[in-house]
């Protein structure tokens, strides 16, 4: 018995001290790191935000920076260190330190700096790559043989293509789901904007269309549409990341993501079968033939590596991905804000009006043409939803490494020159939302005036579609988009927030603080936006 005793308080020593030295070293990591970048001021706290236990709980001081604080804080910390540039440095799991960059120069250099200088952070990206390596989740050689076959997909005939796409869908949907109805009440914005953001990307992009009345459909030999599937995907690309493949068919949750997996992998699987065997592959002029003509040999010039059947399905993938979720967020905010603030939305159609004379208000198909020529006049729906890019930034961090030692060289609020050393691996991370709502850029940031956009502004702090040589390589295909969808809702239908008893009461910060709510997941998006639309007489 005292031998056993003895061994039990034996171990228990021996547990507290491997305990305590191992939280001696974690706390002497984390002063050296501290060190490294000269104690430069900013967050403190024991988890690491790269641990999934952080973005669960609550912002809790010395504990962690809690969820959403990408986006909750915008420019704040920064306005308080009186610096833009501030750290966050953690010590558990191991010590980690991250550089938040809300100084447009400093940005500039970062994105436009050549070779392996500030590469992205290729772990952070891991549940990006479940269907296949891709342009979003890859970095030097490798990208840029993605880059090169699938930027030219986003050409001016690819451009007219999404507006016409668009105009289509948006006639479809007025023609048919909001037929005969004056009043159109959608209790939850993202229920209108998805979709139409997935049928423009499925046409646009993948020779896909999916009518509105279709959509419900679940077609032979599938067990969810193609828009469930893609939907839970998107939701729980995290799951699948922090869940074992085995434990995947223990929970009704983990479940249906299983089934939408591999649900998705089977559509993506049949729309390039289907595409490979149809006889007009070279008259398209949407992305799916750029990647197509990549992945067939015949097609290939010399010295060409022929893009795999994984490597096809993972640029699909993520360009479905990245081509609906980021401009169907950006949309349901557009609208948020217009019901928010009616002069604006008055103002809006009083512009389309003066552009597009009664006679020609894009209401059906035969002024395509028109249109898209129509575009660059209208200023103000593109000002609209840059306004809202600025104010949500769906993207509201893009995350870098630093592969070198380095100094950043900035002004503090007070104009005095400072300069901040960053050791080599520190993480870095250009706070988009900060940039955002910094006043040296934007006057009065935290006001919705569309109108600035009309004016002087200032390109290098606006950055909602990142910038040098990562840049989206889908601007131009959201910008068309939005833009159209937002001319012809408007030019037809007022729209506002939807009235609900149980919110009578409410001034207007307090409604517009409720409907305007926004969580930051795979990208910022609204968790509960209740709309009327109202057709124009
Ligand atoms: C409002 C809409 C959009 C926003 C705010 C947005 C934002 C962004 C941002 C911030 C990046 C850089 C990401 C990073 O550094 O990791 C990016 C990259 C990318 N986006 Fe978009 N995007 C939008 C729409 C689109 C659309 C419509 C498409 C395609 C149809 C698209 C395709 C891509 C691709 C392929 C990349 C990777 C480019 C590269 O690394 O070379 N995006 N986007
Ligand atoms: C909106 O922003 C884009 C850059 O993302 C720019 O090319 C366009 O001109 C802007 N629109 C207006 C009206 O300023
Ligand atoms: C103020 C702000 O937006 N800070 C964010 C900057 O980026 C880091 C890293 O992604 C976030 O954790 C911060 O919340």
């Amino acid at each position: 018995m005292i031998v056993s005793g003895l061994s039990l308080a034996t171990l228990a020593i021996l547990v507290g001290s491997v305990a305590a030295l191992r939280s001696l070293k974690l706390f002497l990591d984390f002063r050296r790191l501290l060190g490294s970048i000269h104690h430069l001021p900013g967050y403190r706290t024991i988890l690491s935000s790269t641990t999934v236990i952080a973005n669960m709980l609550p912002p809790t001081p010395w504990l962690t920076l809690g969820h959403d604080c990408i986006w909750l804080l915008k420019h704040t910390p920064f306005a308080e260190g009186g610096l833009d540039i501030i750290s966050a440095v953690a010590c558990w799991p191991k010590a980690t330190g991250s550089l938040w960059i809300a100084d447009v120069n400093i940005i500039k250099d970062i994105v436009w700096s050549r070779g392996a200088r500030f590469p992205k952070p290729l772990d952070q990206y891991t549940p990006l790559t479940f269907f296949g390596r891709n342009i979003v989740a890859s970095e030097g050689d490798e990208w840029k043989r993605y880059r090169k076959i699938v930027a030219p997909a986003f050409s001016e005939r690819n451009n007219r293509l999404v507006l016409e796409t668009t105009m289509q869908i948006m006639v479809d949907l007025f023609d048919t789901v909001w037929a005969g109805r004056d009043e159109v009440v959608v209790n939850h914005a993202v229920d209108l904007t998805l979709p139409i953001a997935l049928f423009v990307i499925g046409a646009a992009g993948f020779g896909r269309p999916i009518s509105w009345k279709e959509d419900a459909v679940i077609p032979l030999g599938h067990q969810l549409t193609f828009k469930d599937a893609l939907h839970t995907v998107t939701q729980d690309l995290y799951l699948k990341l922090l869940v074992p493949t085995w434990a995947m068919g223990l929970t009704k949750r983990f479940r249906h993501a299983r089934l939408a997996f591999d649900e998705l992998h089977q559509y993506l699987t049949e729309m390039i079968q289907e595409r490979q065997g149809s006889q007009h592959q070279e008259d398209n002029s949407d992305i799916l033939s750029s990647l197509l003509a990549a992945n067939d040999d015949e097609k290939l010039s010399q010295g060409e590596v022929k893009l795999s059947d994984s490597e096809l399905i993972g640029n699909t993938f993520i360009l479905l991905l990245a081509g609906h979720e980021t401009t169907a967020h950006t949309l349901a905010f557009a609208f948020g804000l217009l019901a928010l603030y009616p002069e604006k939305q008055e103002e809006l159609y009083q512009h389309i009006k003066r552009v597009l004379p009664d006679g020609r208000l894009p209401s059906g198909l035969q002024c395509f043409r028109q249109t898209y020529d129509d575009m660059p006049s209208l200023a103000y729906s593109s000002a609209v939803f840059n306004e809202t890019l600025r104010i949500f930034p769906p993207v509201s961090t893009v995350p870098k490494s630093n592969a070198e030692d380095t100094t950043f060289t900035l002004t503090d609020a007070h104009g005095t020159k400072r300069t901040v050393a960053v050791p080599r691996g520190f993480a870095l991370a250009l706070n988009i939302s900060g940039l955002h709502y910094n006043p040296k850029y934007w006057e009065d940031p935290y006001a919705f005036k569309p109108e600035r956009f009309l004016g002087d502004w200032n390109r290098d702090a606006f950055l909602p579609f990142s910038s040098g040589y990562r840049a989206c390589v889908g601007r131009k295909f959201s910008e068309t988009e939005g833009t159209a969808v937002l001319t012809v809702v408007l030019s037809r239908y007022t729209v506002s927030v939807k009235d609900e008893p149980q919110f009578a009461g409410e001034t207007f910060e307090q409604r517009k603080t409720r409907v305007l709510d926004a969580r930051s997941r795979l990208t910022l998006a609204p968790t509960r936006l209740p709309l009327v639309f109202r057709r124009r007489i």
